[in-house]
């Protein structure tokens, strides 16, 4: 069942900055023409379009990268730390923020925004990375695949800071969903923190039914609900192709709304966000609608 009566406020956040290529900013204007409004307005919500966060350049315009371990560490900054402004604002006022990317550095500002509101919530991070990197074990430098270890406490201060401070999330109730492509220094992290990973494999084995159901009790047990991360790239890249580091076999569009349909059964979802959708490398905008799919099943669109 969606959220009954709680107003959910659309933030669009065009940021590619933390992405390796340019693209991923057009991602919450795609997700609009591709009807999420009226998605969401068929199934009965009350939607207020927050419209976008100001993002000064993106990586087709600002090339210097004087900071290579962090690129573009001063814009991602300030955009999040308004980011988690607004999250906390839209929380306080009992709204369920739906945040549109943008690259998933954005899940900074969001995460640090949740934490906000002063409650203890749980996290499901859907994607084919894990985004524990930091400035020590980052391959490229692309703040996007930091943004969940900086959630946890971990990375450049500047990064940890915003939004006031400390961990915005614990790991005892974070559950990642999708991941096939992690790299040997996240491998350590989420061991060293103890953080369940749910891999393509374990959904192969397990079917996402179960995978769901053990995932939303990690995340919903002892919280006060949760926050759902989806990169788009967690889908098979058939299914979404618009995504800057698409990775092969991953979740098909069936097995992704199922587990969109089960968090919206539970009940818990307090916020979420789509981010990664890059519609320079799409034809006919199909990652955007498959997010348009997702989230209509999220606040409860079923099949019959
Ligand atoms: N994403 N692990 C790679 C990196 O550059 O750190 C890829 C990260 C992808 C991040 O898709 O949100
Ligand atoms: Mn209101
Ligand atoms: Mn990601
Ligand atoms: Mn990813």
């Amino acid at each position: 069942k969606k959220q009954p009566g709680r107003p959910i406020s659309i933030i669009g956040v065009p940021l590619d900055l933390g992405a390796g290529r340019s693209g991923a900013g057009i991602g919450p204007n795609a997700i609009r023409y591709a009807g999420v409004v009226e998605r969401l307005e068929q199934l009965g919500c009350f939607v207020m379009d927050e419209g976008d966060l100001t993002v000064k350049g993106s990586n087709v315009t600002s090339t210097k990268q004087p900071n290579t371990k962090l690129k573009h560490l001063d814009e991602i900054v300030k955009v999040n730390e308004e980011l988690s402004t607004k999250i906390g604002e839209a929380m306080a006022a009992g709204h369920f923020p739906l945040i549109l990317g943008g690259d998933h550095s954005i899940a900074i500002g969001t995460l640090a925004g949740v934490r906000k509101s002063g409650g203890q919530y749980g996290l499901i991070w859907f994607d084919a990375h894990t985004d524990v990197n930091t400035g020590e074990t980052t391959p490229t430098g692309n703040i996007h695949g930091m943004s969940l270890a900086v959630a946890l406490g971990y990375g450049d201060p500047r990064l940890t800071s915003i939004g006031g401070g400390t961990a915005f999330i614990k790991p005892e109730h974070t559950v990642i969903v999708g991941a096939r492509s992690i790299d040997p220094g996240e491998r350590k992290f989420l061991k060293k923190l103890g953080v369940r990973v749910f891999t393509i494999r374990d959904v192969e084995r397990l079917g996402i039914a179960k995978v769901m159901e053990r995932a939303l009790k990690i995340a919903a047990r002892g919280t006060d609900g949760i926050h759902l991360s989806l990169d788009l790239d967690g889908l098979d890249p058939h299914d979404a192709p618009g995504v800057g580091t698409p990775v092969p076999g991953g979740l098909s569009l069936r097995e992704s709304l199922l587990a969109m349909e089960l968090i919206s059964e539970a009940g818990v979802a307090v916020s979420a966000e789509f981010v990664e959708v890059n519609p320079t490398l799409d034809l006919r905008n199909k990652t955007a609608r498959a997010a348009v799919d997702l989230i209509g099943a999220l606040f409860g669109e079923r099949i019959i």
